[in-house]
């Protein structure tokens, strides 16, 4: 089985880190935002800065909860999640090497039902996500050994900015939404399954690839080049727990993408929702 940090990763680590990171930097960064509309009050936004050791959060004095903007920088995507009470960023830790290290579903199951997961952006992206109320909340990253924290006061909360293009995790797993997307523009991402979380990974793949290649190429759990239908486009965002949304603004080389999920699923002994069909071919363009 697949454990969470390569499972979560998915193509992004397989492959992409055998390519140059600086192809893949300028077309993963994203289009100024358009979501702000001129009667629209702007949102609160926060900056999220990613490095190995730590993870430090700007702009977040004052604070709000309801809807705010993201922008996220450094080594990975970044994840906003608020703890239940009584459970506590040692548990969280200590949960997730229990089942990164041993597929301990039950350290995976803990850490889901204390757990809401509110999405987040990857480096070089902004987006927006919500903060469902007052409290302390901590920013996680598979790229950073460190942890961000910030807090929010009481607020309400504004509704999504316009978008381009939709996906949705659905109970299945699969996938619903746009089958084709605009090469750039604003994508709300909604997780409207009643269980589980689901993320975004779009990779842009050759046309007429299949999902039976990627699967395949995912089973073998490949190192070294990555397969000829690998390009370097490439859209991900942070996962969501059920019934949360989020949006991110992007812009994409346009052609064909695999749209996947690799969130380990509790209750299929941590299987990457891929390997259950929450894999699919959209089109970008
Ligand atoms: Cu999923």
């Amino acid at each position: 089985m697949r454990l969470l940090r390569s499972a979560r990763a998915g193509i992004a680590v397989a492959c992409a880190s055998t390519l140059a990171a600086a192809t893949l930097a300028p077309i993963a960064s994203t289009a100024s935002s358009s979501s702000a509309g001129a009667e629209a009050a702007p949102l609160q936004s926060i900056s999220i800065k990613v490095a190995k050791k730590a993870i430090t959060v700007r702009g977040a004095k004052g604070l709000d909860a309801g809807r705010i903007e993201v922008s996220v920088t450094g080594r990975g995507v970044a994840e906003i999640m608020l703890f239940d009470r009584g459970y506590d960023e040692q548990d969280f830790r200590k949960d997730l090497g229990k089942f990164e290290q041993k597929n301990d579903i039950k350290a995976l199951k803990r850490f889901l039902k204390n757990t809401e997961i509110l999405g987040g952006v990857q480096p070089g992206s902004t987006g927006t996500i919500v903060l469902p109320k007052a409290g302390d909340y901590t920013v996680f990253s598979f790229g950073s050994r460190g942890l961000g924290r910030f807090s929010a006061a009481a607020g309400k909360s504004s509704p999504a900015p316009k978008h381009d293009a939709k996906i949705v995790g659905r109970t299945g797993p699969t996938w619903g939404g746009s089958s084709s997307l605009p090469k750039k523009g604003t994508l709300l991402f909604k997780n409207a399954d009643k269980t589980v979380p689901h993320f975004v990974l779009m990779q842009q793949v050759a046309e007429g690839t299949t999902t039976d290649q990627v699967l395949e190429f995912f089973m073998s759990e490949a190192q070294g080049p990555p397969p000829e239908w690998f390009l370097p486009g490439n859209l991900e965002t942070g996962s969501l727990s059920p019934g949360r949304s989020m949006t991110v603004d992007y812009k994409l080389p346009p052609g064909q993408y695999v749209l996947v999920c690799f969130f380990p699923d509790p209750n299929m002994q941590g299987m990457p929702h891929a390997f259950m069909g929450m894999i699919e071919m959209v089109t970008v363009g």
